[in-house]
């Protein structure tokens, strides 16, 4: 698929201005279809995974393997899916098509299956580094004029103290979170620690690199903002000993980044019985792929802000019949139909699909 955004987004690690990506479409005997959003990114940027590395493990092992399966349910796949390392994405995508099925034919909402009760889910908005702080001042005005109540900022060594003291100069009660992307030394962590608390910051997200759990532990201590791990947490075991080394005071969970909406269940009620408050992330998905992200969120592990804005944030036409609106107390809806519980656009989907490949039993 490729979608362009409506404005690029800019990261520490690059900038994006036309998504593209995987959808994985089930298709039952009895003719139902099953949707899942891959989140992997047209480069290995945020992670080691890709559209190409997926597409491949898709079609090598996780699609075979689940035509083979005798019940081809969400757990059946989950434990033949865990033969295999790595490749969180192109898995998660397959069980999220796989739920979708499920729950259909229970004639459920998705949400029902993973524990789900709100209504509404409470979401906020990641901003991108912008050319100016000037800019990036306008470009917050404009969301918090939306509706939107708190937003992250995107930082990197460079575009840090000046463009969010900026912010928060216009804006002086404003919940403001920052997310690196792994961008800084572990070096750096006293001048994060100094703009952040003087900028009245309450949450960095993963400012080091993903395997360096100590500095992380190093900036929680004492920290007047809470410190989100991002992508150093990919599964239950990461998870556990960042908890173990008080790394984290506050946890982002991403379907894709942990391999399955189940596992991303699993680790929200982890770390939330371990007093860390949980939120769900996003990878600009498309409304399939947030659909799904807005039912996880309906949890009630899920206690701050999820990174899930409203579709005429990222698309002009994200591939749904009815997009996303921001509601009251900036919040989202939660679909109530069975399954993801959003009508997917025929025509959107035919003028953003590049390529389809089908895999048969
Ligand atoms: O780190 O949270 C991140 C987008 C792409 C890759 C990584 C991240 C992000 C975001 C966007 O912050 C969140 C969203 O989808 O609204
Ligand atoms: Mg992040």
């Amino acid at each position: 698929m490729e979608l362009p955004l409506v404005e690029p987004f800019e990261t520490s690690f690059g900038v994006e201005d036309r998504r593209r990506f995987l959808l994985v479409r089930l298709e039952a005997r009895d003719g139902r279809l099953g949707w899942g959003e891959c989140v992997a990114t047209r480069e290995p940027l945020y992670s080691s995974e890709s559209v190409a590395t997926s597409e491949w493990v898709l079609s090598r092992y996780f699609l075979p393997g689940l035509l083979r399966l005798p019940r081809p349910d969400p757990a059946a796949f989950e434990q033949l899916a865990r033969r295999f390392r790595g490749h969180h994405m192109a898995r998660a995508a397959v069980e999220a098509a796989l739920l979708d099925l499920e729950a259909q034919r229970r004639g459920r909402p998705l949400s029902a299956s993973i524990g789900g009760r709100r209504r509404r889910v409470e979401v906020g908005v990641s901003v991108g580094i912008q050319s100016s702080p000037e800019r990036l001042v306008r470009r917050v005005g404009r969301y918090l004029d939306t509706g939107y109540r708190r937003v992250k900022l995107k930082v990197r060594p460079g575009w840090d103290a000046r463009p969010v003291a900026a912010v928060r100069r216009a804006y002086p009660d404003l919940e403001i979170w920052v997310d690196a992307n792994q961008a800084y030394r572990p070096t750096a962590a006293e001048r994060i620690r100094t703009w952040a608390s003087r900028l009245g910051v309450a949450q960095v997200e993963q400012p080091f690199p993903e395997r360096a759990i100590r500095a992380h532990a190093d900036l929680t201590r004492g920290a007047p903002f809470r410190v989100c791990l991002d992508e150093s947490v990919v599964d239950r075991p990461s998870l556990d000993d960042a908890l173990a080394a008080r790394a984290l005071t506050s946890l982002n969970v991403k379907v894709g980044r942990v391999g399955g909406p189940r596992t991303a269940r699993g680790l929200a009620r982890r770390g939330d019985r371990a007093g860390v408050p949980v939120w769900v992330g996003g990878m600009l998905e498309s409304g399939i792929g947030r659909a799904l992200n807005v039912h996880l969120a309906s949890a009630p592990e899920f206690s701050l802000p999820g990174d899930l804005s409203a579709s005429d944030r990222y698309y002009h036409d994200d591939l749904l019949e009815r997009p996303f609106t921001l509601g009251p107390g900036s919040t989202l809806e939660v679909p109530r139909g069975p399954g993801l519980g959003v009508e997917i656009s025929e025509r959107s989907l035919r003028r953003a699909t590049r390529r389809v490949r089908t895999v048969r039993p």
